[in-house]
């Protein structure tokens, strides 16, 4: 009998189906979702209707996928403007969840959900574990954070949906979090990679042979990581570590998500519409090139959300995926637009230093990026946390080390920096997203 859970591929699921529509098809039911989510929009959220207006557009203008242009962006400035509801396009009788997510400054921003963006939600999370070979005979650690954080509730009910068993284990306490992984034969794990990183390193203290637990794969996301470091997890756990994608505004995790080929993030296009922009210009960029992920929301009943620029940087692969999928893959995001920063004229990004420190050492080395300013100019000061046995060898051994490490952030932004080597365990840990750059310019 074929088993329509989970078959010998491991793709195939009746709701994964609308991943593998004919492109035809998928565009058609994208463009019908998007007239009615803009009519949504211009009829019941304020600011979107005086905004078409003053551009000159009404609901009716849009007639095909690429009359989307004639959209003006939306910021997180917006959510802020208008906090806590008002770009809900639904009463407060019919939302049923909200979130919220920190902002940089003060107040956070309010995302909310209907009954029906509450079955969007768990359908795109169900297809994301799918992708990821997971079926119900998984037991899965969801360790994102439960919370206002849309990362554990979001995991929870996709995981329950597709009848997996899940372990509501949220972030943080590490020892309990290993316990769990030990003795509840755990297949499968929900995290940030960071925190990730520290739950090994701790089991490595511990004792605990990661190639001797049932764990076989991770789902992990949240922030952004690099591919040395999923090659370090992979080797170093035996698990098969995939890469989701999401944000608040759109709907949390569930946007886009990596399948069995691990090469760019299939985005939910019938559900989520993808552009990709030029950050400073906002034109639209073909495929292949790398800009700014701008995205709308098809189907969203309490939040419509039209041309959301996530200040996240990708490129959109056009080549068909060998997995079979039909919407189309995101580059992995490496970067956002505004973790960029200037030292000495040259633009660098904390991701291009991670990938720098794990060329040198296949030890993942805990580390942090120190701005400061001297002088009018920005300086860059990388801290990197060292194990026991490299902190108790010789000064000389040390200095070597410093260097090497100094060396390889100079191959690849082209200009040394000051790098400081520091105690071990002397880096905070994070349960959820890490803080690798310290802002202290102002
Ligand atoms: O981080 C939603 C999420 C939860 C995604 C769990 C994946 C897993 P926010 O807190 O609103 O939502 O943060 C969204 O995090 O704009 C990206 O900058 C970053 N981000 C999320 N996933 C990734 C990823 C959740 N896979 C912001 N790679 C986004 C790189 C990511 N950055």
């Amino acid at each position: 009998m074929i088993d329509l859970w989970n078959d010998q591929r491991g793709t195939f699921h009746p709701d994964s189906a609308l991943d593998y529509l004919p492109e035809p098809q998928l565009r058609r039911l994208q463009l019908q979702r998007l007239q009615a989510i803009v009519k949504r929009a211009y009829d019941h959220v304020e600011l979107t209707r005086t905004r078409m207006q003053t551009a000159g557009i009404t609901p009716d203008d849009i007639r095909s996928l690429e009359d989307i242009r004639l959209l003006p962006f939306s910021t997180k400035t917006d959510l802020r403007d208008t906090y806590p509801y008002g770009l809900f396009a639904s009463p407060i009788s019919e939302v049923v969840r909200l979130h919220a997510s920190s902002g940089t400054t003060g107040k956070p921003i309010v995302v909310g959900y209907t009954q029906q963006d509450m079955e969007v939600w768990k359908n795109v999370m169900k297809r994301t574990f799918v992708a990821a070979g997971l079926s119900r005979r998984d037991i899965i650690q969801n360790a994102f954070g439960y919370g206002l954080f849309t990362g554990g509730l979001g995991a929870h009910y996709g995981a329950e949906a597709l009848g997996a068993t899940v372990i509501p284990a949220s972030g943080g306490n590490t020892t309990r979090q290993l316990m769990v992984l030990q003795d509840f034969g755990v297949t499968a794990i929900c995290s940030t990679p960071s925190y990730f990183v520290h739950l090994v390193e701790v089991a490595e203290r511990m004792g605990i042979d990661f190639h001797k637990l049932p764990l076989r794969t991770g789902i992990f996301g949240a922030e952004p990581w690099t591919p040395q470091m999923r090659s370090y997890i992979q080797e170093k756990t035996n698990i098969k570590a995939y890469d989701i994608y999401g944000l608040s505004e759109i709907i949390g995790p569930g946007v886009a998500t990596e399948c069995s080929e691990q090469h760019g993030l299939h985005v939910f296009e019938d559900h989520f519409l993808v552009e990709v922009v030029h950050p400073v210009t906002g034109e639209p960029l073909p495929d292949g090139c790398e800009g700014e992920l701008v995205l709308t929301t098809l189907s969203k009943e309490a939040m419509p959300i039209l041309r959301y620029r996530t200040h996240d940087l990708t490129s959109i692969i056009s080549k068909k995926c060998s997995c079979g999928r039909t919407i189309r893959r995101i580059d992995r995001i490496g970067k956002r637009t505004d973790d960029m920063f200037i030292i000495r004229g040259v633009n660098i990004f904390p991701g291009q230093i991670e990938a720098a420190l794990l060329s040198t050492e296949r030890n993942l080395p805990h580390y942090q990026i120190v701005l400061t300013r001297a002088g009018g100019l920005d300086q860059m000061e990388v801290r990197v946390e060292v194990t026991q046995s490299l902190f108790s060898d010789t000064i000389k051994a040390m200095e070597q080390l410093q260097e090497r490490f100094t060396k390889a952030i100079e191959n690849v932004i082209g200009i040394r920096v000051k790098v400081t080597l520091v105690e071990p365990h002397s880096i905070p840990r994070s349960e959820g997203k890490a803080k690798r750059v310290i802002d202290q310019r102002n």
